[in-house]
């Protein structure tokens, strides 16, 4: 039987669906007889999307169907799909004002209900779908993937019929096997019904792959609504240079999902594909990689790629990526000012380089800001949203006094309105190293689901923890009520007003503690 593969990308906020047109494209080159379509439930209005799935199918009727699961869990300090989940866990946990806490309550339920529809929402449509195309194909065959399903993957076959296969990280080989008819359970995946994923799946290497450019000219043919994206000038059009993360931050799971290797993507494909996209009116890109510039030693890859967009003549382009701003020269700065980076993130969590050192993040903040200054020097004039995360490890007053110092100093840097503090708390995610700290200091029990959002499950998971927990609710429960549209920089100031501001040099010094802290022995 000929193979017909259906990808379908589960409902999402419209965010471009860059990892199903990849692995679209990796197929395509390799076995190009195989007929293929993109169905992006995130262009579809939710009242339509069993219809509209089984419209697809329907009219495909595929053999293979490829859902892309992309993200579950969205504890942030934004509007999500179902309110704002920081502000009601914070509410609910925090309040002391009667009201306030009850309206956290409800909203706390508005969003569990929401979070828990969607779960099962997305499970039944895969369900469905199964179905549906073995209407038409009885050994109709289910692979799940994507962002979500990496993180949550020992979690989700729960939810989903025997034999589908559950993939950990980029699929693209595991595709290929599948295809060929060979053994494809060595790669990082397996079926449900048949095995339970193996014990530290996830931690396994990924499958060394060349990158070429994606075929836009072969993806417009075989999704219809790729035009979506094209017209608004709002998206950052997802564009990956290299994969992988060598870093060990404590409560990071990129680094497992997409290996520590680092691979990088030849330059001159990631210019001809970013070129196709180019000639179709796109304008804004998001180098989609988990760091632009994982460590020192890719900066000169860094340099190539944007020194090769110079060459190529696309001037009019803005672009956006997360940086380690510790892995920056004045040659590279001067580059991304001349492609038009107009935004970036700088995930250095804390001010304090102290705690940054305990959560195994590896940076020197000394090094961040004498880059920054390198990268302002470069005529840099646009939006930097720096993140922090309070209270994740040894956090203390003076801690705090130094995270205001370093971004008092950002903001001298860049001009206050250029630097958008970005308070999160985080997320405590699956194989981290943060939750083995949690199960050694008997926070969570081996065994928990990290996909509960259930009160008592969800308040250890949204890190807090206390003697501090109660002090950070608190403040910003009183930067909601102060400033509700500009809560990062009303924490600031309250935590400022609060406990004062230490010296920089301060911050910047981290002293050799004799005992090695729990998190970086
Ligand atoms: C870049 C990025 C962003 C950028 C995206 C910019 C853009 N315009 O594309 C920004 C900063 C905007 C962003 C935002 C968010 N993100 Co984000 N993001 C990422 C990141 C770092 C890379 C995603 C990516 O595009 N990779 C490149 C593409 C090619 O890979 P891919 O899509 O994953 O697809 C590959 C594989 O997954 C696999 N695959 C995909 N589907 C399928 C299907 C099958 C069957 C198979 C076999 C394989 C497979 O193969 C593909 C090709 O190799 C990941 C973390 C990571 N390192 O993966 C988080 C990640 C996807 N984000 C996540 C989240 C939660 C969010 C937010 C909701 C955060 C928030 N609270 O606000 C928002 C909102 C997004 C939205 N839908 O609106 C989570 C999702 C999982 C979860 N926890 O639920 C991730 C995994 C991070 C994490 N720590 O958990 N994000
Ligand atoms: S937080 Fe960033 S630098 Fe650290 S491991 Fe994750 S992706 Fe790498």
């Amino acid at each position: 039987m000929e193979n017909r593969i259906l990808y379908v990308r589960l409902p999402c906020n419209p965010i471009f669906p860059i990892g199903v047109v990849y692995l679209a494209d990796h197929v395509h080159k390799l076995f190009p007889n195989i007929e293929q379509r993109i169905f992006d439930l995130g262009t579809v209005p939710p009242l339509d999307f069993a219809s509209a799935l089984d419209a697809c199918i329907d009219s495909f009727k595929p053999t293979l169907l490829v859902f892309s699961w992309r993200d579950i869990q969205i504890y942030a300090p934004v509007g999500g799909r179902g309110g704002n989940p920081l502000q009601n866990a914070f509410e609910f946990q925090y309040a002391k004002n009667p009201l306030v806490k009850m309206r956290g309550a409800m909203g706390g339920v508005r969003l569990l209900t929401s979070y828990y529809s969607e779960l099962w929402r997305n499970g039944g449509l895969i369900k469905r779908g199964l179905k549906r195309a073995q209407k038409y194909h009885s050994d109709a065959r289910l692979i799940v993937g994507g962002g979500a399903v990496s993180v949550f993957y020992e979690q989700v076959g729960n939810m989903l019929p025997k034999e589908t296969i559950v993939s950990v990280g980029e699929g693209e080989t595991l595709l290929e096997k599948f295809l060929r008819g060979e053994e494809f359970r060595d790669q990082r995946c397996y079926v449900v019904g048949e095995t339970l994923p193996r014990d530290r799946l996830i931690h396994e290497q990924p499958t060394p792959l060349e990158k070429s450019a994606c075929n836009y000219d072969y993806i417009e043919n075989i999704w219809t609504e790729f035009q979506y994206y094209l017209q608004s000038s709002d998206f950052y059009i997802g564009v990956q240079t290299k994969r992988g993360c060598p870093h060990n931050c404590c409560y990071c799971v990129y680094t497992v999902v997409e290996g520590k290797q680092v691979r990088i993507n030849p330059s001159d494909e990631v210019v001809a594909e970013m070129r196709q996209l180019y000639d179709r009116g796109i304008r804004n890109f998001w180098f989609t990689d988990a760091q632009f510039i994982p460590a020192r030693k890719f900066i000169d890859d860094a340099i190539e790629l944007l020194q090769k967009i110079v060459d190529s003549g696309m001037t009019d382009i803005h672009w956006a990526a997360y940086i380690r701003a510790d892995n920056l020269t004045p040659q590279l700065c001067d580059l991304m000012v001349k492609t038009g980076m107009n935004y970036f993130e700088i995930g250095i969590t804390s001010g304090s380089q102290e705690l940054v050192r305990k959560m195994r993040m590896g940076y020197n903040l000394r090094t961040v800001l004498e880059n920054c200054r390198d990268l302002k020097a470069a005529g840099f004039n646009d939006l930097v949203s720096v993140n922090y995360s309070f209270n994740v490890i040894d956090e203390r007053p003076e801690t705090i006094r130094q995270t205001i110092a370093y971004h008092r100093e950002l903001e001298r840097i860049f001009g206050a309105d250029k630097v958008e503090p970005a308070i999160f708390f985080i997320g405590l995610q699956p194989h981290t190293h943060l939750e083995e700290y949690a199960f050694k200091n008997g926070i969570i029990k081996p065994g928990y689901n990290p996909m509960s959002h259930m009160p008592w499950t969800a308040r250890k998971l949204l890190w807090n923890p206390e003697p501090l927990g109660s002090f950070f609710g608190e403040v910003c429960l009183q930067a909601w009520r102060r400033n509700p549209n500009d809560f990062g920089r009303e924490v600031m100031k309250i935590l400022e007003e609060r406990l004062g501001c230490a010296e920089l040099e301060e911050a910047l010094a981290a002293p050799i503690v004799a005992k090695q802290p729990a998190l970086v022995a």
